[in-house]
């Protein structure tokens, strides 16, 4: 059985430490009820773009883990960008795909090839140095604090059922650039105030 990607969530914010965290579609509402003001920038509407966000600030701030939180559909859109982020090499890049085989933000339509395409096994073909699919809730809350502190690009299939609200149901949050401002800010302290 899928996992409730809301129970994902919670494991990840459990775990993370000071890791900022880049949700987009579906996962943005769940996390910002999950975890609230911290470091973490949304991506919005951009599909495809929360993993080149979180490219960008992987390789500006290395001494941070960046974890994406990141969707099929988007990806789908936005292959080449495995590439990208394999070819940039950064080793605090964690970039978590929650598979579950439609365009939910847009109304749940299949995206192509439904649940049989293989993400770790294009990210492992693109060249990211650690890669694999999790199913089962457990075995994800065994494996992420090893996938957090593992030598990156590390990517994670996540097969998830569909989340309680997406964006369109659960409007709100920060705008995108507040919450920027705000990161800009937290990430500029002093190190140990951080
Ligand atoms: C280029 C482009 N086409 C279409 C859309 C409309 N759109 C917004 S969200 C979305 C679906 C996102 O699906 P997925 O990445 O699988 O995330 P999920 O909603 O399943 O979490 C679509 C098609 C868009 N934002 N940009
Ligand atoms: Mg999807």
């Amino acid at each position: 059985m899928a996992m409730k990607p809301e129970e994902v969530l919670r494991v990840i914010a459990a775990a993370r430490g000071s890791a900022i965290v880049v949700p987009t579609m579906t996962t943005a509402p769940a996390w910002r009820t999950i975890a609230p003001d911290d470091l973490s920038v949304t991506c919005v509407g951009f599909m495809g773009g929360a993993s080149s966000m979180g490219l960008g600030l992987a390789l500006a701030r290395p001494d941070r883990r960046v974890v994406v939180l990141d969707g099929d559909g988007s990806l789908l859109m936005q292959l080449g960008s495995l590439a990208t982020s394999a070819g940039a090499g950064a080793r605090n890049f964690v970039h978590l795909l929650f598979k579950n085989g439609v365009y939910h933000t847009s109304g749940a339509q299949h995206i192509p090839g439904g649940l049989t395409v293989d993400f770790a096994m294009m990210a492992r073909a693109a060249g990211y140095r650690v890669t694999c699919a999790i199913r089962d809730l457990d075995e994800f809350r065994g494996r992420f604090p090893e996938l957090l502190k593992a030598e990156g690009p590390v990517f994670a299939e996540l097969h998830t059922g569909l989340a309680e609200q997406t964006p369109m149901t659960a409007r709100g949050g920060v705008p995108f650039h507040e919450q920027v401002e705000t990161l800009r800010a937290r990430l500029l302290r002093p190190r140990a105030a951080a």
